[in-house]
């Protein structure tokens, strides 16, 4: 079976609200899908990733009943936190988080319209960097960018890319792409739903790091 189609995200309920339990366990695998890209500049995004689920995770847990949507943890943190919030706890972590969803959204999105470059249809490159024009690169000054051309370089071919998504097994491109296409429904309708809550709470921060 597909790595994708195993770990399917929830569709969403009719006012887009995000069971906060069945995100947790959703997020859950994306880590240990680095470990198959092959290179340890991934170990960096990895942590940053799990660190960020580890954060929502650990105030979920202080009171599971009383935060069964995402939006109720951060509308919590800003009764708690006037001060400092948005930059602080889950609101932070689930922030950042939600660039590198958008980030995932685009990059697999890009593979199933079929875009690539002509010169060179196994690389990924093309879908990398539109997938982090969009997602992250507003949010990164000149470092992170530089971790950002190490890690595009590490980047594995489109074929193995697409092998690691169907667990190293030998899957058919096109059914690959099928199972990303039907994977990107409830995410992308997901990772929407918490982008448009951040700016109707007035959650979003832009500055860089
Ligand atoms: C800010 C920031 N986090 C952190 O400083 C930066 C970390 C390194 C980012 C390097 C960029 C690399 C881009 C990806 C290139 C990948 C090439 C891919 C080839 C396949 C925040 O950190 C903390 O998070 C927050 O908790 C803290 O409190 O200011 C705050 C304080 O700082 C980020 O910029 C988030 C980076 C998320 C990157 C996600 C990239 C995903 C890459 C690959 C995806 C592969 C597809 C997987 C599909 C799996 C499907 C099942």
């Amino acid at each position: 079976m597909s790595l994708l189609l195993d770990n399917q995200f929830k569709p969403l309920p009719l006012d887009k609200s995000v069971d906060t339990r069945s995100f947790l366990e959703a997020v859950s695998y994306l880590p240990s899908f680095f470990d198959c890209l092959g290179s340890r500049v991934f170990g960096v995004i990895k942590s940053d990733i799990s660190g960020n689920i580890t954060k929502i995770k650990a105030e979920y847990v202080k009171d599971p009943e009383r935060y069964v949507t995402l939006q109720d943890i951060v509308e919590a943190e800003r009764e708690a936190h006037s001060g400092q919030w948005p930059k602080v706890g889950a609101t932070l972590a689930l922030m950042w988080l939600k660039r590198g969803l958008r980030f995932i959204q685009i990059l697999l999105q890009s593979l199933a319209d079929g875009e690539r470059d002509e010169n060179n249809p196994n690389h990924i490159r093309v879908n990398v960097i539109k997938a982090y024009e969009e997602a992250l690169k507003n949010y990164h000054g000149w470092l992170v960018q530089k971790i950002f051309n190490a890690a595009l370089y590490a980047a594995p071919y489109r074929s193995n890319f697409l092998m690691a998504l169907s667990k190293g097994e030998e899957v058919k491109e096109e059914d690959c792409l099928a199972n990303v296409r039907q994977f990107l429904v409830n995410y992308t309708a997901t990772v929407d739903a918490i982008y448009e809550m951040y700016t109707n709470l007035n959650a979003e921060l832009d500055y860089t790091v």
